[in-house]
């Protein structure tokens, strides 16, 4: 005879399946999002980590002092060119929400959404259907600019004919002469005064789910600690990031997002909806495109890597110009410096 089966006291570990039982059961309500980059990926934006394919190894040309550079604000202050050069490439009013973006929207829609932490400036959150009142953008967003120095508004359409002409715009106020900045969050800039009073909500969910992020920029890479003990935690994303999975309730679900969040649908029964709200949001966003005058051939910009090529020859030049116009002037001096212990007199 067999022995009886020793009872155990262990909780079973989560699955996908078993979120979603307790998300159908409404035994899960409040649920906490933080997303980045990776979510907005297949939409054609490149994020900033991912080798070869993300901003940083592309950035290279450029010989920045470091690829962050480019997004921070001393280096702006002097330098906005290559910011201006990328943003050409992929400006977001001609972008198209993912169907991660179009999952977040379903949460709301369904009144699961307890909150959405987003590193993203994209604002393809919004344009998926969710709530503004629902987001934080944590790191800003392009749907405003000011001047980076006086902090003067700037005109839409203004900002529009810049970027896409690649040029710097610069601010309008009389004697001022600042580069005009997105309302996105540089590095070495303040998050919003919202964060802090934002992050409250956070114990009061009864799950989280990351996705799209590599947690290494603060202060929302600490977002994922903020969980009452014993919540669970889903990861969405290509690789493992800070302690997703170290805890005993996390359930990672690890490859690309879109993929992700239509296992999590399927599991809670919301598949066919999850894709027809996806082509609704999508076909909405063209439809718009279109009345702005954004959608015709020339929509997703020019070629990144082609600005970025541009942007580096013209560095190049102006280094080259710098440097010639140091070395005449160097002979001009030794020159100079030569007829003066010749005794002579310059001649100028
Ligand atoms: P990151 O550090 O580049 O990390 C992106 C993460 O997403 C990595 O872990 C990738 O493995 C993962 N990933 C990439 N593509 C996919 C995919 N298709 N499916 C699943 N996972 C994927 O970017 P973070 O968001 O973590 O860093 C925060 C920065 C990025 C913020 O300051 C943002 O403003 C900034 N950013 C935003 C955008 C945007 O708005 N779309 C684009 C690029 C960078």
């Amino acid at each position: 005879m067999s022995n009886p089966p020793i009872p155990t006291t262990a909780k079973p570990k989560n699955t996908i399946q078993s979120i979603a039982d307790r998300i159908k059961t409404n035994q899960i309500t409040r649920i906490i999002v933080l997303t980045g980059a990776g979510i907005s990926t297949s939409a054609g934006i490149p994020d900033f980590r991912t080798p070869k394919t993300g901003l940083y190894d592309r950035l290279a040309p450029l010989k920045l002092p470091s690829p962050e550079s480019i997004f921070h604000i001393s280096y702006f202050s002097h330098s906005p060119e290559p910011f201006y050069a990328i943003a050409q490439a992929r400006h977001p009013t001609t972008l198209k929400p993912t169907l991660s973006h179009a999952f977040l929207a379903l949460l709301a829609k369904k009144n699961l959404l307890h909150f959405l932490f987003t590193q993203n400036i994209d604002g393809l959150e919004e344009d998926a259907g969710v709530p503004a009142e629902k987001i934080l953008w944590t790191h800003g967003n392009w749907k405003d600019q000011h001047c980076s120095k006086c902090k003067s508004a700037y005109p839409d359409n203004m900002m529009r004919k810049a970027i896409r002409a690649g040029d710097v715009p610069y601010c309008l106020a009389p004697k001022c002469d600042g580069a005009i900045k997105p309302d996105v969050v540089f590095f070495g800039e303040s998050l919003p005064e919202e964060f802090d009073e934002k992050v409250k909500l956070i114990p009061e969910a009864d799950l989280m789910i990351v996705m799209g992020t590599s947690l290494r920029v603060a202060p929302c890479s600490g977002i994922q600690r903020m969980m009452g003990p014993g919540v669970p935690r889903v990861l969405i994303n290509m690789e493992r990031c800070g302690d997703m999975g170290s805890q005993d309730g996390d359930v990672c679900i690890l490859g690309d997002c879109d993929e992700g969040v239509s296992e999590f649908a399927e599991a809670l029964g919301w598949g066919d909806e999850l894709k027809a709200l996806w082509e609704e949001v999508v076909a909405v966003k063209e439809a718009k495109a279109k009345i702005d005058g954004n959608g015709g051939e020339d929509e997703d910009g020019p070629d990144l890597d082609a600005c970025i090529a541009k942007m580096a020859a013209q560095m190049d030049e102006r280094l080259g110009i710098s440097k010639g116009h140091k070395k005449m002037l160097e002979s001009h001096l030794s020159d100079k410096f030569a007829r003066m212990m010749a005794g002579s007199r310059p001649a100028s």
